[in-house]
């Protein structure tokens, strides 16, 4: 049995653990696939309201376990993005459902295009993120040309890419790459704590906030516009519509469904 990713579901919150502590959390294949798996069972629940993604061990993720690409000069890194991390990527953009890295310890590689994938990035102060690509002649990849230069801005983005060296979680956060930092063993309660708070709130309208945020990178104002307005229509359908209108008339706290 793959033991590589951990799940756990605290009411409304999935906990999902990268699993390799003795490689830093470096993907293989198979933990791709079941970090894979793990995500779709994700998205079908529609108990789950909130995701929490962290590492076990020092390390949130290495990237790319460079041990079983060592031997392989034939492998075609391509293939490997386009059936391993691309799908990955995706899935945690398109996941209608607020998804927070919890950033445990270092990330390398793919392993920070992962957090930048996620909505949420907050960090142990011990932690660090290196784009580490240059450092093994490579290019950035699983998503990361694309989300960090929207993130940070270009001019860091740059620096970062082209030097490859470590930037601390502290400094991370003072750019905007994460949202903050917190000391270490309060990581996971501060994460849970933000993954509740995000879980009682109107899941389906914070699904299509996503959705229309990352369409809008590639729209026109004009285009935007008409998407804002094909979506309302579906969230003044909701339930928890209803329910944010009565709780607002009736002066109290609405009780959202997540439908
Ligand atoms: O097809 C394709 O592959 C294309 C897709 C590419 C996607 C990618 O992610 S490419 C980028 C891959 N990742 C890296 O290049 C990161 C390499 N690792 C590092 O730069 C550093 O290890 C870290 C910055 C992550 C951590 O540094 P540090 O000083 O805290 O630890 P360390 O001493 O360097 O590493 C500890 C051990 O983990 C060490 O093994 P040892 O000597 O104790 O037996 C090291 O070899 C191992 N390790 C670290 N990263 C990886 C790894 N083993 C396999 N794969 C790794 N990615």
């Amino acid at each position: 049995m793959d033991t590589s990713i951990r799940v756990e579901q605290r009411d409304a919150v999935a906990v999902i653990s990268l699993n390799r502590p003795d490689k830093l959390n470096a993907f293989t294949p198979d933990m791709q696939r079941a970090l894979q798996d793990v995500l779709t069972g994700v998205e079908r629940n529609e108990e789950i309201r909130a995701v929490v993604l962290t590492g076990e061990g020092r390390a949130f993720c290495a990237g790319q376990d460079l041990e079983s690409i060592q031997h392989h000069p034939d492998l075609n890194y391509g293939e490997v993005l386009k059936q391993g991390y691309n799908p990955l990527i995706l899935k945690l953009t398109k996941l209608e459902k607020p998804v927070i890295a919890a950033i445990n310890g270092v990330a390398a590689g793919a392993g920070v295009s992962l957090a930048l994938a996620c909505d949420f990035r907050i960090a142990s102060e011990r932690a660090s993120l290196i784009q580490s690509f240059v450092n093994i002649g490579l290019i950035p990849d699983s998503g990361s040309t694309w989300l960090l230069p929207r993130i940070i801005g270009l001019t860091k983005a740059i620096e970062l890419m082209f030097l490859g060296e470590k930037i601390s979680a502290v400094d991370a956060a003072r750019i905007g790459l994460i949202h903050r930092t917190c000391p270490p063993e309060q990581l996971l309660p501060e994460a849970m704590a933000l993954a509740e708070r995000l879980g009682k709130l109107p899941t389906k309208a914070i699904g299509m906030t996503k959705r229309a945020l990352y369409k809008g990178l590639g729209n026109t104002l004009e285009q935007s516009l008409e998407y804002e307005a094909q979506l309302q229509e579906l969230a003044g359908r909701t339930n928890d519509h209803q329910e944010g209108l009565r709780a607002f008339f009736e002066k109290r706290t609405p009780e959202y469904q997540g439908r």
